[in-house]
C-alpha cells in the first residue's frame, strides 16, 4: 500500500511538455504473474520549457533496463522514485528503450494491466498507463503506437490492441504473437490491450465515406448469446453519427470487449473499447428495459468519443468536460432521436437534480472545469459529465441545430489531431456563428447551481405583465462573489382556457409569436409584456433550458393549469413534480411534528386527471405519475431529515394507491403487452406505465393486488416484468417477498449481472434490520469485495438507494459504509473514494446525523495510510 502525499495539481500552473513522443513501439511478454514490457520511444523536444532532463511517469514498476540511443544507463545515470524515472538528455531528439516488469494478477485496483476471470486487460484513463510502463503520461503528448503482444496460445488465444491488426503468428513453446498499428496519434490514456480466451460475434459495416469496417463484440464464451443487442446498438450509433454530425469511423476494425471487473461503465480506447459487462450483455430474460436503454446509450457514448475525445482530445485533465460533457450531450441526443425525446429530457433532468445538484451544494462542489485536483479520478463527476452536457446544450439552444453543427465542423477543422481546451471549443462555436459567446465562459469557471428568482406583476388596467428575473449563485468551497451568467429562458403565457397567448414585449413592434426566449445575462432584469388580455399563467424555463433552480411561487391551481395545458411537455411534467414536492414536504413537516400527514385535494385532482387521460402519451404519463426522488426532495429542505422525507414520500404513494385503487388496476390491465418481448421504445414506455401501476397496487397493501404482482413474477417472460414484480412486493415489505427472492436467486445464480440485481434489491429494503442483512449478504458466496459491480450492487445501493436505513439515527448504516470504505481503500482506491462520497452532504443534515457522519469521516481519516483518492474526498468533506 502506497503512502500517498497530498499533492495539488493546478490549471494555472499548466506548461506544455518539455519532451514529447512521436512514436512508441511496445512489446509485451504477457503473463498473469509477471509481464515484461519493452518500450521504444522516439522522443523530441516539445513546446514547453527547455530541459536537459527527461522525466517519465511510472508507478509501482520494476525497471529492468533503460537505454538512450542504444547506450545502457547505469543506476547512477538515472533517478527513480515512486512516481517517476528521470535521466539527462542533451540532444534534441533520441530513442529511449525501456524494459520493465508488472504483475497483473496482483492488481486489485483495476488500473493499468490487470486480470479479470482468466484474461488480461488494461485501463489507462486517466493515469493508468504509468502503471504499465514509463512514459510522459499526459494527454497533450500524442504518439503513434505500434504494439506487439506475445503470450501462451492456449491460455490467451485472442490478442487485441488499438488500431488495425498487421501481423500474427506462432512462436516457440506454445506461444504466439499479434501486432497492431494505430495510425492515429493518441495520448497514452487511450492505449489498451486484451489477451485471453474470448468468444466474439462479428458484423461488417460500410461507412458513408466508403470504408469497410469489421465490428466485433468479444465476451467470455458463456456470454456469447447476450451480445447481439450491443452490436445492433453500435451499428445504430455509427449510422447516427454519420447522419446527425457527419462523422465517420476511421479504422478497419472496431472491437468491444466485455469484462465483469471494471471500475466504471466503459472506456473509449481507440478502436478497442473495453466495457463493463453490464453495458454489453443483454437478453430479454436477463436484462430489463433500463438495461437495454443503458447499453444503447453507453455503446453510443464510447463510440462518439472517437471524434469527441480521441481525434480531438484534452490538453490536460482540467479540460475533462471538453470530451465528457460534449460526449454525454451527444449520447443524450442519440437516445432522444431513437426513443421519446420528451421522456429522455425528463430522465436527464431527474439525473441532474438527483446527482449533480447535491454535488454542487456540498464540499466537492467544483466548476465544470475544475481549477485544481489532487487525484483526477475523483473528478469524473456528475458536474463534469452531466452539468458539462447541459453547458453544451446551452450552445445548442443559443445557436440552434444548424449553428451548433457549424461550430462542430469548425472545431474539427481547427483541432483534428490536437489536444485542446474548453476555450477552443467556445471559440469555434462563437467564430463559426460570428457571435459573442464570452459569457459562456462563466459556466465553466463557476461552481454551484444558479437560482433564478421570479416575480410577476399583472396590471389589469394596462393589460401589462411585468416579469422580473433575478439570478444568484451561492458561495462554494474556495469561491465567492460570483458573476451573473448567461441563462436562456424560453417561456410562454397561458390564458384561462390553457391556450398560448401572443407575446409582445414593450418597445417591440409586433408579437414574437407564442414562445419567446428571454436572455437573462444580468443579476436582475425586467421583461414587460403588453396587450396581455387576462391574468396569464406563466410557463418558464421550458425544456429545462439551463441547469438552474427556479424559485417561482405559483399556486396549486396554476400548477394544475400548467400540468393540463402547457404547450411544453417538459413543463407539464415539471408542474406535476412541483406539486408533488410541495405536498410531500408538507407531509414531512407533519411527520416531524408527530402528526399523521394529510394530503390536499389538489394532488388528488391532479392524479385523477393524469390517471384518466387515456389519450396521453404513456411515457409522459408514467413520468408524471412517478413521485420525485428522495435526493431531489432533500435539495428542497434544510436541514435534511432523510427518514422523514422517505416516510412522507411513501405516505403519499400509499395515499394515492388507495385513493385510486381502481384506476391503477385499470391502468395495469390496459397496458399489458401482447406478443414477444421487444426492447422497442413504444413497448418500453407502455411496460413502464404498467409496472408503475403495479408498484402502486402493491403499495395499497391489498392482498388481491399483491397476488397480481406474484402472478406477474411467476409468468414473466422477460426481466423487466419479473424484476418489477419482485421489487414491488419486496420493497413494500409483503411477506411473499422472501420466497420470491429465494426463487429468483435459484433461477439466476449462474448470471452474475442478474445476481447483482438481487443484491441491490435486498440492499434497498428498509424493513427490519437492514444493516444486519447487508452484513450477512457480504458473506454470501456470490459476493466478492474485489468486484466493483458487486460493491456497487450491495453497498452503493444501500447508501444511495436505501436512505432510510443508511441514515437511521442509530448510526449503524454510517458505520457499515465507513468499515467497507477502509477495507476497500487497500484494494481499489477509486471504488473506495466513490463510496466514501456518500458522506459528503453531512453538513446539511440535522444535528444528530451531522455528528454521526462526521465521526465516521474522522474515523476513516484517523486510520492513516489512505490512498490519495479517499484522502482527498475525506479531507474536503471535513473542510481541511
Ligand atoms: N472515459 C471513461 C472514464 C474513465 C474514468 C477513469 N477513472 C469512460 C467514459 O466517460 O466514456
Ligand atoms: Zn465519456
Amino acid at each position: 500500500m502506497r503512502e500517498d502525499q497530498a499533492r495539488t495539481i493546478r490549471l494555472a500552473e499548466y506548461q506544455p511538455p518539455s519532451w514529447t513522443v512521436d512514436k512508441v513501439r511496445l512489446r509485451f511478454e504477457l503473463d498473469a504473474e509477471a509481464t515484461v514490457v519493452h518500450s521504444e520511444l522516439k522522443i523530441r523536444r516539445g513546446e514547453g520549457p527547455h530541459s536537459d532532463t527527461l522525466r517519465l511517469d511510472g508507478e509501482a514498476l520494476e525497471l529492468l533496463s533503460v537505454q538512450v540511443d542504444g547506450e545502457t544507463l547505469l543506476a547512477a545515470d538515472y533517478e527513480q522514485d515512486d512516481e517517476s524515472l528521470s535521466f539527462p538528455i542533451s540532444q534534441d531528439q533520441a530513442t529511449v528503450t525501456l524494459v520493465n516488469r508488472v504483475h497483473p494478477a496482483r492488481n486489485t485496483a483495476l488500473e493499468g494491466l490487470y486480470q479479470s476471470a482468466d484474461f488480461l486487460l488494461t485501463q489507462c484513463e486517466a493515469e493508468g498507463f504509468r502503471k504499465i510502463t514509463y512514459f510522459p503520461d499526459r494527454p497533450d503528448v500524442m504518439a503513434e503506437f505500434e504494439v506487439r503482444l506475445e503470450a501462451d496460445k492456449a491460455r490467451y488465444p485472442v490478442l487485441l490492441s488499438n488500431g488495425n491488426p498487421v501481423a500474427s503468428g506462432e512462436l516457440e513453446d506454445g506461444r504466439h504473437f499479434a501486432e497492431w498499428h494505430d495510425p492515429h496519434p493518441k495520448p497514452s490514456y487511450l492505449f489498451a490491450l486484451v489477451a485471453g480466451d474470448l468468444g466474439y460475434i462479428e458484423k461488417p459495416y460500410a461507412t458513408s465515406a466508403g470504408r469497410d469496417v469489421t465490428l466485433r463484440v468479444y465476451a467470455e464464451h458463456r456470454n456469447m448469446d447476450q451480445c447481439d443487442f450491443a452490436m445492433t446498438s453500435l451499428i445504430n450509433a455509427m449510422r447516427w453519427d454519420e447522419e446527425r454530425f457527419g462523422l465517420n469511423y476511421d479504422l478497419d476494425v472496431y472491437n468491444i470487449v466485455a469484462t465483469d471487473d471494471f471500475n466504471m461503465g466503459a472506456m473509449e480506447n481507440k478502436g478497442l473499447n473495453i466495457f463493463n459487462s453490464r453495458f454489453v450483455l443483454a437478453r430479454p430474460d436477463t436484462a430489463t428495459d433500463e438495461d437495454f436503454l443503458g447499453i444503447e446509450s453507453v455503446i453510443g457514448h464510447e463510440y462518439f468519443h472517437n471524434w469527441t475525445g480521441n481525434r480531438v482530445t484534452c490538453r490536460d485533465w482540467f479540460q475533462l468536460s471538453l470530451k465528457e460533457g460534449l460526449t454525454v450531450f451527444r449520447d443524450q441526443e442519440f437516445s432522444a432521436d431513437r426513443n421519446s425525446r420528451a421522456v429522455k429530457r425528463i430522465e436527464d433532468v431527474r439525473l441532474l437534480r438527483a446527482g449533480q445538484f447535491p454535488e454542487d451544494a456540498g464540499p466537492m462542489a467544483h466548476p465544470v472545469r475544475p481549477p485544481e485536483y489532487q487525484e483526477i479520478n475523483n473528478f469524473y463527476t456528475a458536474t463534469v459529465y452531466i452539468k458539462g452536457a447541459e453547458v453544451v446544450r446551452l450552445y445548442h439552444s443559443l445557436l440552434g441545430e444548424e449553428g451548433f453543427q457549424k461550430g462542430m465542423r469548425l472545431y474539427f477543422e481547427r483541432h483534428d489531431g490536437d489536444a485542446v481546451t474548453t476555450e477552443d471549443f467556445l471559440a469555434a462555436m462563437a467564430d463559426a456563428n460570428q457571435m459573442d459567446l464570452s459569457r459562456m465562459q462563466r459556466w465553466y469557471d463557476q461552481a454551484g447551481t444558479p437560482t433564478v428568482h421570479v416575480t410577476t406583476d399583472y396590471d389589469e388596467d394596462k393589460r401589462r405583465l411585468t416579469l422580473t428575473l433575478k439570478q444568484s449563485l451561492p458561495d462554494t468551497p474556495g469561491q465567492s462573489d460570483k458573476q451573473p451568467t448567461l441563462i436562456p429562458v424560453p417561456m410562454g403565457l397561458l390564458n384561462s382556457q390553457g391556450r398560448a397567448m401572443p407575446l409582445k414585449l414593450a418597445g417591440e413592434e409586433k408579437p414574437r409569436g407564442e414562445e419567446a426566449v428571454l436572455q437573462l445575462t444580468e443579476t436582475e432584469q425586467r421583461f414587460v409584456f403588453e396587450g396581455v388580455s387576462e391574468r396569464p399563467v406563466v410557463s418558464l424555463l421550458r425544456g429545462f433550458s439551463a441547469p438552474v433552480k427556479l424559485d417561482f411561487d405559483q399556486s396549486d391551481a396554476d400548477l394544475a393549469h400548467l400540468m393540463a395545458h402547457d404547450q411544453d411537455s417538459f413543463n407539464r411534467w415539471e408542474a406535476s413534480q412541483r406539486l408533488c414536492c410541495r405536498v410531500i414536504i408538507q407531509a414531512m413537516e407533519a411527520i416531524q411534528a408527530g402528526q399523521t400527514p394529510q394530503f390536499p385535494d389538489s394532488i388528488d385532482q391532479a392524479f385523477a386527471a393524469l390517471l384518466r387521460d387515456d389519450k396521453a402519451d404513456p411515457g409522459l404519463r408514467a413520468e408524471a405519475l412517478t413521485l420525485p426522488a428522495e435526493t431531489w426532495l432533500a435539495e428542497l429542505v434544510s436541514p435534511i431529515d432523510p427518514v422523514a422525507i422517505a416516510d412522507a414520500r411513501h405516505a403519499l404513494k400509499v395515499h394515492l394507491a388507495k385513493r385510486f385503487h381502481e384506476d391503477w388496476a385499470r391502468l395495469y390491465a390496459d397496458n399489458q403487452l401482447q406478443g414477444e418481448y421487444q426492447p422497442e421504445p413504444r413497448d418500453i414506455l407502455k411496460r413502464r406505465l404498467k409496472n408503475l401501476a403495479l408498484s402502486y397496487l402493491a403499495a395499497s397493501g391489498e392482498s388481491e393486488s399483491v397476488k397480481k404482482a406474484v402472478a406477474q413474477f411467476d409468468t414473466a417472460d422477460n426481466m423487466s416484468d419479473q424484476m418489477a414484480a419482485m421489487k414491488s412486493v419486496v420493497l413494500e415489505g409483503h411477506t411473499q417477498g422472501e420466497s420470491l427472492l429465494t426463487r429468483f436467486y435459484k433461477q439466476w445464480k449462474s448470471q452474475p449481472l442478474v445476481v447483482d440485481k438481487w443484491f441491490t434489491l435486498q440492499a434497498m429494503r428498509s424493513d427490519g434490520d437492514a444493516v444486519a442483512r447487508i452484513r450477512e449478504l457480504r458473506d454470501h458466496p456470490a459476493f466478492k469485495i474485489t468486484n466493483p459491480n458487486k460493491v456497487r450492487a450491495l453497498y452503493g445501493a444501500f447508501a444511495n438507494g436505501n436512505r432510510k436505513s443508511f441514515h437511521a439515527e442509530d448510526g449503524r448504516g454510517y458505520e457499515l459504509i465507513a468499515d467497507v470504505v477502509m477495507e476497500l481503500d487497500e484494494l481499489n482506491p477509486s471504488i473506495a473514494a466513490r463510496l466514501v462520497s456518500v458522506f459528503n452532504p453531512w453538513k446539511r443534515m440535522d444535528e444528530t446525523r451531522q455528528g454521526l457522519m462526521k465521526a465516521q469521516l474522522e474515523r476513516i481519516k484517523a486510520k492513516g495510510k489512505l490512498s490519495r483518492d479517499v484522502n482527498e474526498i475525506v479531507s474536503r468533506a471535513l473542510g481541511q
